[in-house]
């Protein structure tokens, strides 16, 4: 062990050890596939299987109880990556792989590509020892191997990625990643197959913002400690604006497009308004429409002497805005057709001028009516799956911007008598690196364990797949989903491109028709909720619950 010194929690939750569900808890040996019948994808189906004429259409795999000794007589050599934004219980998803990975064989080895993808690309990699693993059981980060946004999709970088798996003598590869990192990983498993080369390709479902799920996944791992740091800060802000009773906290949660964040965090912490982006969307509301919904709910408060309140923002509204997505779509084919040229401008004000050229006339004039800190913020690099990166965006300070216009307005005219003083907040990095809750710990190493499981058995193409999850952890199931059957088409840096399905808020579900059912109550009135920090020790109601979303989910 290193001498770096750890506080007094990670030494005692270096101690807890994950409940393993019931069906992989006495080793690999003792499990043995059973095969579904063949699946197709989201949709598009033609066209996705296409894409992937040699991995389209494969079974669900379930586990179950039997012998399979073959498991252990294999000695095999896996490599893990971390690819994309950190997510509490990485490491235990690590830690989960490497001790099956023991348990089958003591030869079995665990490879660590460090920085993301480009590790494997650059060929940057180190053996995870039980001595370095040790460090590192239920704690947040990513920092034992580092994560990293490269991405591998060209066929130079497949050849690369290839051409290093083999030269390290990997037998098979597990990939902790988003719904892009996964959609990347199909695509490997889809080239290996058609070279013939003799990899595994497993997929673990990894993101804070909720949004990699479907049948098979129950939840993306990550999601349940990092809404539970927000719903702390919240509930904390909660608490002091009805102390002070002063201001309006406008608070945006990260979450990228999907709003699943704000939600789980709006219904454990009940605060006055929860804006929602799917709701956006399916209503076609218009910036102006929002800006009005949240100034009547001021108004209205102000007449009861309440100049206070919080509204929780998800990042991604601003895309739901029919006509910013309208905007933000025209900017990212503009700025990736145009590239070179853009990235060649020195001033904001030259790369502005130039887009708003090349936009339609309504949406020049958006993009010109729109603060100049989000004009700008709107023309910041993509990230390498060419999505804009809405954690840049103030969507927060647009919406004051507007909210103070509108209330001046209505003062002239009388109808406003109330002060308005906003303060912004933005929770996202703040959660992300947060020590795994109990239900993380326990998830996280089961998916590890089951990529293991999956490995073992000769599987490619695969999302590492644990079910039933509001159960407790021992009676959760294990198995694997077929990357291709969560496939869609989609269109990306102006081309039309196969993608995993994002899985977006849905509004005839209970965890949003209860917000609905409560939110004008909560607009008035101080029904906030304070649910605290994660507690890892105490009574199971308080160290065990899950999300209010997952609970609500498997409820219907
Ligand atoms: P992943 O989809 O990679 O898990 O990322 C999650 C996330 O935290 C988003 O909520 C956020 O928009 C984004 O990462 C921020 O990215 P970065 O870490 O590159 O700033």
């Amino acid at each position: 062990m290193s001498n770096q010194k750890i506080s007094e929690l990670q030494t005692e939750r270096a101690k807890f050890k994950p409940v393993l569900p019931g069906i992989v808890k006495n080793g690999p040996v003792n499990v043995m596939p059973k095969f579904g019948i063949s699946t197709k994808g989201v949709s598009d189906y033609e066209m996705v299987q296409k894409l992937f004429p040699n991995t389209y259409g494969m079974p669900i795999v379930n586990f179950v109880k039997g012998k399979n000794s073959e498991v252990t007589k294999k000695n095999i050599k896996v490599g893990v990556v971390l690819s994309g934004g950190q997510a509490p219980g990485g490491h235990n998803v690590i830690a989960g792989l490497f001790d099956a990975l023991k348990k089958a064989n003591s030869k079995n080895k665990l490879i660590g590509f460090l920085g993301g993808p480009s590790g494997i690309l650059e060929n940057k990699l180190k053996e995870i020892t039980s001595l370095l693993i040790y460090e590192y059981r239920n704690t947040g980060g990513f920092d034992i191997i580092q994560s990293g946004r490269t991405k591998i999709e060209t066929p130079e970088q497949f050849e690369q990625t290839k051409k290093n798996l083999l030269e390290n003598k990997i037998d098979a590869l597990v990939v902790i990643g988003g719904d892009d990192s996964n959609t990347n990983a199909a695509l490997l498993t889809e080239y290996f197959k058609k070279e013939n080369v003799n990899i595994s390709i497993v997929g673990v479902p990894k993101t804070i913002d909720g949004d990699l799920k479907n049948e098979q996944i129950e939840a993306s791992f990550g999601f349940d400690t990092a809404t539970k740091i927000y719903s702390e800060l919240v509930g904390n802000i909660c608490r002091d604006v009805n102390s002070a009773r002063k201001y309006w906290h406008f608070i945006r949660l990260m979450g990228r497009s999907a709003s699943h964040i704000t939600l789980e965090v709006g219904l454990k912490t009940q605060p006055n308004i929860v804006l929602i982006g799917e709701e956006v969307l399916a209503k076609k509301m218009t910036l102006s429409q929002i800006v009005d919904g949240i100034t009547d709910i001021i108004v209205k408060r102000a007449e009861m002497k309440k100049n206070f309140g919080i509204a929780l923002v998800p990042e991604g509204l601003i895309e739901f805005v029919p006509e910013m997505k309208e905007l933000i779509s025209s900017l990212n084919d503009i700025l990736s057709e145009n590239e070179a040229t853009i990235n060649s401008m020195n001033t904001l004000e030259e790369k502005k001028n130039f887009v708003c050229e090349k936009l339609p006339e309504n949406l020049a004039s958006l993009m010109k009516s729109l603060p100049g800190i989000i004009s700008s913020q709107l023309l910041i690099d993509r990230d390498p799956h060419g999505n804009v990166q809405v954690s840049q965006i103030e969507t927060e300070k647009l919406l004051i911007e507007m909210i103070k216009k509108k209330l001046s307005e209505l003062k002239k005219d009388g109808k406003y008598g109330g002060k308005f003083s906003a303060i912004t907040h933005f929770f996202g990095y703040e959660g992300r690196c947060g020590a795994p809750s109990n239900f993380d710990a326990n998830y996280c190493y089961a998916l590890g364990y089951n990529s293991a499981v999956l490995v073992l058995n000769g599987l490619t193409g695969y999302l590492s797949s644990v079910k039933k999850l509001v159960k407790k952890a021992d009676l959760w199931e294990c198995g694997g989903a077929p990357l291709t059957m969560m496939m869609t088409i989609e269109k990306r840096k102006g081309k039309e491109k196969p993608v995993i399905k994002k899985a977006l808020v849905n509004l005839n579900g209970l965890p949003f028709k209860t917000l609905l059912e409560n939110r004008d109550t909560w607009a008035m009135t101080e029904n906030y909720l304070y649910p605290g920090p994660i507690q890892y020790f105490g009574p199971s109601s308080v160290t065990d619950i899950t999300t209010i979303t997952l609970k609500y989910e498997q409820k219907e």
